[in-house]
């Protein structure tokens, strides 16, 4: 499995410069790149709230759709079943839960109040949908940190929400999914003589035992790896605060694995429980460090479930309380439900289809009746390759030797969602060289068409295909070959 990621070793966070931008117009056809004329200000409605619109806006109709369905909170949703759960783990008073933040955030929430470079490729129209230049949909549930570490209602915290990001097309990516941002924090003006990680230890010896297989080959911090805060806490304290983290995520994986195991039993008596195994691995984020990724070994591969690490002080000295230290995490709530649900394509919890939701029916008021969700439908996979010659970015006509390319991978993948919405499963690179004379550069790529709902019917897959291939003439400049 691909490891999305907004840690520096995401392929797509390494790419060079702003790419075209690919907009959709109103009628959900892609439109050509905006030109500072094509951009004269009109305004457009994301979850109730209406925004002015300028030449960076590049976020496609069916994405701002997704912004008012809020699946997080649809009773009996398994994306809303999965966040009870793990509501469970954290409970109400300690953790404040934050389930309703508005979509629409600032650069400054999303990236600069993290310590996000100014040059950093997530920034890029390539990776994120702007609404305007100072405004985008939030890539993750940490745009919301900053003003929840200064609202200063309780030592923790949680946020449930939709995210959006520009992303890979397969099984466990989709532009649109739901995070969950967990924080837990000590205040060393509150601690008996100021010993933080004598009180944080005692708090980790209250949390509940488990007896799963963890590997955690790591040490609490690396100097150059994945190095602790020097500057504000002492090892030990970093050290108490990562065991602190890294116990409570264990016990947030057993709490959903459990539940799953008693679901696959329930449906079938002779289910052989498996033992799970997760792992820990390092990581980097702007706003933690040292910061660690979680994997659970799923369906013979490792699967990244959740991001996290010792909050920067930064954080806390911006939000005017350098006195305190803690965590914080960000998990993958889809990804989560899948795993709990057995669901195969993380396309499905878009379905409106009753042969989806009514799997579910009631499990909001009773997590106990949980069941593993049965397929309803499975169709054949239909797959149509397309392959062409990339334009160059130094000439038209691009047939220059050693000729520079202005392609991003996610610019294709979201002109084949526009077009295919939901009856694309995955989009695979399969092939690419370079003319060794002439220097241009081809690629192919391997579209893979089938829905869950339906047969989809030779002659419109082949329509699908075509319209893709045009845009993509149209939108990327490229000769299909
Ligand atoms: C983050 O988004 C960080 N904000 C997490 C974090 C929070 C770190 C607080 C430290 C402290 P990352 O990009 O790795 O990290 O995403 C977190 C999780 O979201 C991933 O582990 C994965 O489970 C999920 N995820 C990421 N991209 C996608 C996608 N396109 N589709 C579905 N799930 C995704
Ligand atoms: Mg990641």
């Amino acid at each position: 499995m691909a490891l999305p990621s907004f840690s520096g070793r995401h392929p797509a966070y390494h790419c060079g410069h702003t790419t075209p931008i690919v907009s959709v117009s109103t009628a959900g056809q892609v439109a050509p790149k905006p030109t500072a004329t094509s951009t004269t200000a009109s305004t457009i409605n994301v979850a109730d709230k209406v925004y002015k619109t300028d030449k960076w806006f590049n976020t496609p109709k069916n994405v701002l759709a997704a912004a008012s369905r809020k699946l997080h909170l649809q009773q009996d949703h398994p994306i809303c079943i999965t966040r009870q759960i793990i509501q469970g783990v954290f409970p109400e008073p300690s953790f404040t839960y934050y389930n309703d933040l508005h979509p629409v955030v600032s650069v400054h929430e999303n990236f600069d109040s993290l310590g996000f470079p100014a040059d950093h490729p997530g920034r890029s129209r390539s990776d994120t949908y702007y609404i305007n230049d100072s405004t985008l949909l939030r890539t993750h549930t940490s745009a919301h940190e900053a003003a929840i570490f200064e609202a200063n209602k309780s030592n923790g915290f949680l946020i449930s929400a939709d995210v959006y990001r520009r992303d890979e097309v397969d099984r466990s990516h989709y532009p649109v999914f739901h995070q969950m941002e967990g924080a837990r924090f000590w205040d060393r003006s509150q601690v008996a003589g100021g010993d933080i990680a004598a009180a944080v230890w005692a708090d980790v010896e209250a949390l509940p035992k488990h007896n799963i297989q963890v590997e955690d080959p790591n040490p609490p911090f690396h100097s150059q790896r994945n190095p602790m805060q020097t500057a504000h806490h002492s090892p030990a304290e970093a050290e108490a605060i990562a065991a602190h983290l890294k116990r409570s995520l264990e016990l947030m994986v057993v709490e959903i694995f459990t539940r799953a195991k008693a679901a696959a039993a329930r449906r079938d008596a002779a289910y052989k429980d498996e033992p799970l195994r997760v792992r820990w691995v390092e990581a980097y984020f702007p706003f933690t460090s040292p910061s660690w990724e979680l994997e659970v070994y799923y369906g013979g591969d490792w699967l990244e479930v959740l991001g996290c690490g010792v909050t920067q002080q930064s954080l806390y000295i911006n939000a005017h309380q350098p006195q305190k230290l803690g965590w914080a995490f960000g998990i993958g709530l889809d990804r989560i439900a899948m795993l709990l649900f057995n669901i195969p394509d993380i396309r499905l919890f878009w379905s409106k289809d009753a042969r989806f939701l009514s799997q579910f029916a009631g499990v909001s008021e009773h997590l106990e009746s949980l069941m593993p969700f049965v397929p309803f439908s499975k169709h054949p996979e239909c797959y149509k390759d397309v392959s062409f010659w990339l334009r160059s970015s130094s000439s038209a006509g691009g047939n220059l030797a050693g000729n520079v390319h202005d392609f991003h991978e996610n610019d294709l993948m979201e002109i084949v969602r526009s077009i295919a919405g939901d009856i694309v499963e995955d989009v695979k690179l399969i092939d690419e060289f370079t003319h060794p004379k002439t220097g241009r550069r081809s690629m192919c790529y391997r579209i893979n068409y089938r829905s869950w709902e339906r047969t989809l019917t030779n002659q419109e897959t082949n329509e699908v295909h075509l319209e893709v291939q045009k845009a993509l003439v149209q939108n990327l400049g490229v000769e299909i070959r």
